[in-house]
């Protein structure tokens, strides 16, 4: 039997939940079942009570989800995302996992007004647009649509698109993204959107759009980010100020 109670400051509850959490994170994979309750309730000599409120914390924390009849299983983690300026490369690899990229299409086209205004060009003047769908250990995770002004960046669809975007702006034009305005919003994904990221169509999803600039204060990339609402989530660190 495995003890819980030695830590005076803890109730048994948040002890159990913290050993399951653990449990959930290290040794099961996504969709691995959890013992039962009354086999974590011998095996830790707690109450079926506590058992179950400790399974009850972990599902609202959405480590974990329940299967009537069925029994309790591990959850596929969100992938948590701190407000730091990273590219979708640096996120992924900073989770442990691998970012790769399925190229949709890379085309010239005019800014158009929208995208001419954010990148302070008109909008008669080129730019690419390069579609991804983004993985994370080969899993789709995001679809992204990126802009660049041909002017900054000549000759970029002739370059190989399917490793970092961030990377190739870095080494072969010599710019560096250090910043970025961004508008975080809920939404839905449309049946393209959810065929192109294995998921239900109308499936909640988290559209990012952002402005990136580089060290000189330049607009380089707009862009929109859209991610699984089951496997993306935002991290903030907020402190008070006053
Ligand atoms: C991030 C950026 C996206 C950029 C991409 C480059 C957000 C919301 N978006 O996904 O604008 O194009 O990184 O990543 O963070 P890469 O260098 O791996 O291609």
């Amino acid at each position: 039997m495995s003890t819980i109670g030695a830590d005076q400051r803890l109730t048994k509850t948040d002890q159990l939940r913290e050993h399951l959490s653990t449990l959930v994170g290290e040794r099961l994979c996504p969709g691995d079942r959890l013992p039962t309750e009354r086999e974590l309730a011998d095996e830790f000599g707690v109450s079926r009570l506590t058992v179950r409120r400790a399974l009850d914390r972990l599902e609202s924390e959405r480590l974990v989800y329940r299967v009537q009849g069925a029994g309790t299983f591990a959850s596929r983690r969100p992938i948590t995302k701190t407000i730091e300026f990273t590219s979708f490369s640096e996120d992924m690899r900073s989770r442990g996992l691998s970012p790769g990229s399925r190229l949709l299409d890379a085309v010239e086209t005019p800014a158009g007004a929208r995208i001419g205004y954010a990148l302070a060009i008109s909008p008669a003047d080129p730019v690419f647009r390069v579609r991804r769908v983004r993985t994370a250990d080969d899993a789709p995770m995001c679809l992204e649509t990126s802009h660049v002004p041909l002017a900054l960046a000549p000759g970029l669809l002739d370059l190989p698109l399917e490793g970092s975007l961030y990377s190739l702006l870095e080494t072969r034009f010599r710019i560096r993204l250090v910043r970025a305005d961004q508008v975080i919003r809920a939404t839905v994904l449309d049946p393209e959107e959810a065929e192109l990221l294995q998921a239900m169509p109308l499936s909640p999803a988290l559209l990012v759009e952002r402005t990136a600039y580089d060290q000189r204060g330049r607009a380089v990339e707009v862009a929109k980010s859209l991610y699984r609402g089951d496997r993306y989530s935002y991290e903030i660190a907020i402190e008070r100020t006053s």
